[in-house]
């Protein structure tokens, strides 16, 4: 069933759906791979679009990609059109990308720049904050402009990456110190003075839960990444109690050097949805690109040192992170149907950086092109087995896969949490 024959379910479908989702959730055994229908039934994707991308804070792209006034990003969230906007004063605001005359959506590009935001249908015209401005002169007398502003959703911008939430009321939760850890942590790449060079879009023929969870381990990195693995330790934390004295060492020196340059790199945990952790990359390498030597003559913000390993930042339902110190690279994930997922890598450089000068964006970005297309293959075929009428849940090792662990509690956590309190959203 495609998304659009999705609408066509009758109320009770979604209620039958919204207790098969309790039950299975509830009666999952902990520590085991999801159920089949929480991987493929379109069903239970509507489930996850309700109750998971538009109740939670989602990754939406960075302040940087809309410098200025009027600059424009926008975003699909399932069937939401989401539009985000530089105003006069240099605010982000978020709306849904649908007019207020007859529903059109706005803005069609996925990027852009306007004076003020006008429909394409009937020209009704917004301003930068959502007023509506100019609606002809044929609506009559009764017609209120003041009614007919755009629908606004909650946006958050900390340390240059942009936040939306679609829901009335955003999920209370340890969010506000997130962002203000975030601020903190990105403050030396200063990320308003950096811009996109480059970014790829992947549709991958797999569910999103399943992309999330690869990311989450690196169980399969060695038999999978040679290109990131000429750079990128295994250790997913600097505690894991897995990890060899001379991987410690390593730490503690570039942990020492960091502190010195006033470099933050604490592992930071905000419950199970967000976290922040500075790791350092293989002795004697710089960045993530094939001989582990800069990417870009420039470093980025206050940053001296070129050996700052990557800090990673995961927020969970839709985004993972490496913060480097000529580059960083941001990944957005958005669900398509139960079967399919967009997932969005962006590389960021210094503003003044000039391509085929200081940066070439074949070396800059080879690795994680390398790495998305096997992660790819990797969560399509998960999802190929996961079909199949012989699967059922199996065992995370919980020393390789405590990641998924978390992530996969955290999804079944939220949603049982979410649908009990549907009502409110
Ligand atoms: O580097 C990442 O983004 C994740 C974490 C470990 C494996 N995977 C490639
Ligand atoms: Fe936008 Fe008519 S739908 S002006
Ligand atoms: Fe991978």
């Amino acid at each position: 069933m495609s998304p659009i024959d999705l609408l066509n379910t009758t109320c009770s479908d979604l209620e039958q759906a919204k207790a098969k989702t309790t039950a299975l959730l509830t009666e999952r055994q902990a520590g085991y791979s999801l159920s089949q229908p929480l991987y493929n039934d379109p069903h239970m994707f509507r489930i996850d679009m309700e109750e998971v991308f538009e109740r939670e804070w989602l990754f939406m792209g960075m302040s940087s990609e809309i410098p200025k006034r009027g600059d424009y990003i926008t975003v699909e969230v399932g069937q939401n059109p989401v539009l985000i906007v530089r105003d006069a004063n240099g605010d982000i605001n978020a709306f849904h990308n649908t007019c207020r005359h007859r529903g059109s959506r706005l803005c069609s590009k996925e990027r852009g720049k306007v004076a003020n935001l006008v429909c394409p249908y009937h020209t009704w015209t917004y301003d930068l904050k959502g007023k509506l401005l100019f609606a002809g002169t044929e609506m009559g007398d009764g017609f209120d402009m003041k009614e007919h502003g755009l629908r606004s959703a909650h946006c958050r911008v900390a340390g240059g990456f942009i936040f939306v939430c679609l829901a009335k009321h955003p999920p209370e939760s340890d969010f506000d110190e997130f962002l203000a850890t975030l601020d903190e942590y990105m403050e030396p790449y200063d990320v308003d003075n950096t811009k996109l060079a480059v970014e790829s879009t992947l549709i991958e023929k797999a569910n999103w839960k399943l992309v999330l969870e690869n990311n989450r381990e690196c169980y399969h990195c060695e038999g999978s990444h040679p290109e990131l693995l000429n750079t990128l330790l295994e250790w997913d934390d600097t505690e894991d109690p897995r990890a060899p004295q001379d991987f410690l060492d390593h730490y503690a020196e570039q942990a020492a050097q960091w502190d010195a340059e006033n470099i933050p790199h604490k592992h930071k945990s905000f419950g199970l949805r967000n976290r922040i952790v500075r790791m350092p990359l293989k002795k004697g390498t710089s960045v993530m690109t094939m001989d582990g030597h800069s990417a870009c003559k420039k470093l980025l913000g206050r940053i001296k040192n070129h050996q700052l390993g990557s800090m990673r930042i995961l927020h969970l339902p839709n985004s993972w992170n490496h913060m480097q110190s000529d580059h960083f690279i941001v990944f957005r994930v958005l669900p398509i149907s139960a079967q399919e997922t967009m997932v969005t890598t962006k590389w960021f450089v210094h503003k003044d950086a000039v391509e085929g000068v200081d940066y070439d964006v074949d070396r800059l970005r080879h690795v994680w092109d390398a790495t998305n297309d096997q992660d790819r293959v990797l969560a399509e075929e998960n999802q190929r087995g996961i079909n199949s009428r012989a699967y059922t849940p199996g065992p995370y090792s919980t020393t390789y896969e405590f990641g998924v662990i978390n992530f996969v509690d955290w999804y079944s956590n939220s949603v049982l949490a979410n649908l009990a309190t549907s009502s409110l959203k």
